[in-house]
């Protein structure tokens, strides 16, 4: 079959056995976020229509309490993957703990937790600007069969298994690696397929786009300041095309495509950026390495970062590998 009449649900099988792990387990995780992201597709999309815009606590005209979409988002993809019994542990940006799930079998054989930001850049759904789901997928390291604990979910992104995005824009797509490379599928809405559109995406080597909140610039490290101007210098290929949406998903996403560079820095207001370090900068360092890509806090690997609790921050710099190691040069020169 032609790569590209190929569902994500006959990707999922065909490459079950290249997984490390190949007890079936992952591949049904995946299966369920890909369920999820549809339920969620769905709701992201009639955002306007059905007024779920509402401030959480709200009541619509039902008398029904309204939830804001990134409240609503968490609740699919916690209860899809609880509801599956596929996990033991989940840890989102929007719980202040992780949750233990009891698997339903006598002894809880579930290997698996997943981190998640069930729905980035919220702020935008307002103003009908692509939003995103990131996730990330671990085996856990306490003993099979008892509730996690907080060490399963503080492991660094370099033993990460699976990690993935999806981005509600112009279309769904659902982007993963499970450290084979990263593949990319788009949502036929109307028949509710995911199919294979970009095979194994990678990041230019170089790129001419810089994504950062320029209106930050005066709280910026002089690395970061300097790097910035130097993107806007009148040479060679230069001056880069500033490109900043807002919506951390659709930056890496054109990024991934078009070859560029995502900056959120330590400043002023964020003396430890402003990303999270196990919902978005992992997962994100992640799919780039598979890519090509490489992320780094300005001074070291990502995914080489011991996590130390479940909401911290880090400054994250991402995107193609020479305007990467570029700013890098830059932060270490100041
Ligand atoms: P969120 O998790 O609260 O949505 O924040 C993360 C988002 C990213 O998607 C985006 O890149 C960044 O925050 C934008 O922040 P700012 O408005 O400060 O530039
Ligand atoms: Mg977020």
């Amino acid at each position: 079959m032609s790569q590209k009449n190929k569902t994500l649900g006959e990707f999922i099988i065909e490459n079950q056995t290249s997984f490390k792990y190949t007890s079936g387990e992952l591949s049904r995780l995946i299966n369920s976020i890909r369920l999820a992201a549809k339920v969620v597709n769905y709701e992201v999309n009639k955002a306007g229509l059905v007024d779920i815009l509402g401030a959480a606590g709200d009541q619509n005209i039902q008398g029904e309490n309204q939830q804001k979409l990134d409240v609503y988002a968490n609740e699919k993809f916690i209860q899809t993957l609880t509801n599956r019994n596929i996990v033991c542990g989940i840890a989102s940006e929007e719980e202040d703990d992780y949750i233990s799930i009891n698997s339903q079998d006598e002894n809880n054989q579930n290997k698996y937790v997943v981190l998640m930001d069930p729905l980035d850049g919220s702020s935008n759904i307002d103003v009908n600007v692509s939003v995103g789901t990131i996730f990330s997928i671990y085996r856990r390291v306490t003993p099979v069969g008892t509730p996690v604990t907080i060490d399963d979910f503080l492991q660094k992104g370099n033993q990460q298994v699976a990690a993935g995005y999806v981005i509600y824009g112009t279309s769904t797509m659902l982007v993963y690696t499970t450290g084979d490379g990263v593949n990319g599928f788009t949502l036929n809405p109307a028949i509710g397929t995911f199919y294979l559109s970009h095979p194994d995406m990678q990041f230019p080597v170089d790129g001419q786009i810089y994504s950062v909140n320029e209106g930050n610039y005066i709280r910026f490290p002089q690395g970061i300041k300097d790097y910035i101007k130097y993107c806007q210098l009148e040479e060679g290929d230069r001056p880069y095309t500033s490109r900043y949406i807002g919506s951390l998903v659709s930056d890496f996403h054109r990024n991934m495509i078009k070859g560029g560079i995502y900056m959120y820095p330590e400043s002023s207001k964020y003396p430890n950026g402003k990303l999270r370090l196990l919902y978005e900068a992992n997962p994100m360092a992640y799919i780039a390495e598979q890519a090509n890509g490489k992320a780094s806090d300005g001074f070291n690997r990502i995914m080489d970062i011991q996590p130390t609790e479940l909401h911290q921050r880090v400054p994250f710099i991402c995107g193609s590998i020479n305007m990467v190691e570029k700013a890098e040069e830059f932060m270490k020169n100041a």
